[in-house]
């Protein structure tokens, strides 16, 4: 009878052993975004939850209207271009867009970010696809971080690579403490 009890025990240590690691990394990061001028318009915060990681963006001084959202795969933003952060993040190797059946990347979000007339703008969502873990696959902080960017015009969610977004024109880097 004990040394059944003692087997059970050894399992449940085991388990919560998976439990720490697949908790590692920083629970919140918050990242600074800057337009192509090096102006502040605004940060994202990320935070890891149940299902994922939460993505809280909050912007100011941009143009009014809809505009795409990413993560990017390279933690470099040099205006005024912000060509240097690269492609979407996307290491399961899928095509652009939660509309696209092939879709979508890692690094994209579900929906664009609408910015008001008062130029500011702010949106939340849960990316199950990304994680704030160093050791996941799909970590932010792969290859030395990631960036978020925000782009000029609305995100159609589909058309593969970038949703017809257009320039990108704001940018902040991802990267580990
Ligand atoms: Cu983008
Ligand atoms: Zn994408």
């Amino acid at each position: 009878m004990r040394l059944r009890w003692m087997a059970v025990c050894g399992v449940a240590a085991v388990v919560a052993g998976a439990a720490i690691t697949a908790a590692q990394g920083p629970k919140e990061i918050k990242v600074a975004i800057a337009d192509a001028k090096g102006a502040d318009v605004g940060t994202a915060t990320f935070k890891t939850v149940k299902s994922g990681v939460q993505v809280k963006i909050a912007l100011k001084g941009l143009a009014a209207g809809p505009h795409g959202v990413h993560i990017h795969q390279k933690p470099l933003c040099e205006g005024p271009a912000f060509t240097t952060a690269g492609g979407h993040f996307n290491p399961d190797g899928k095509k652009h867009g939660y509309q696209n059946a092939m879709g979508h990347h890692n690094g994209d979000m579900p929906d664009n970010l609408n910015v008001g007339a008062d130029g500011k703008g702010s949106a939340t969502f849960v990316l199950t696809s990304i994680s704030l873990d160093p050791a996941a696959p799909n970590s932010l902080f792969l290859n030395g971080g990631t960036s978020i960017v925000v782009h000029e015009k609305a995100d159609d969610e589909m058309t593969d690579p970038s949703g017809a977004s257009g320039s990108r024109i704001a940018c902040g880097v991802i990267k580990g403490q």
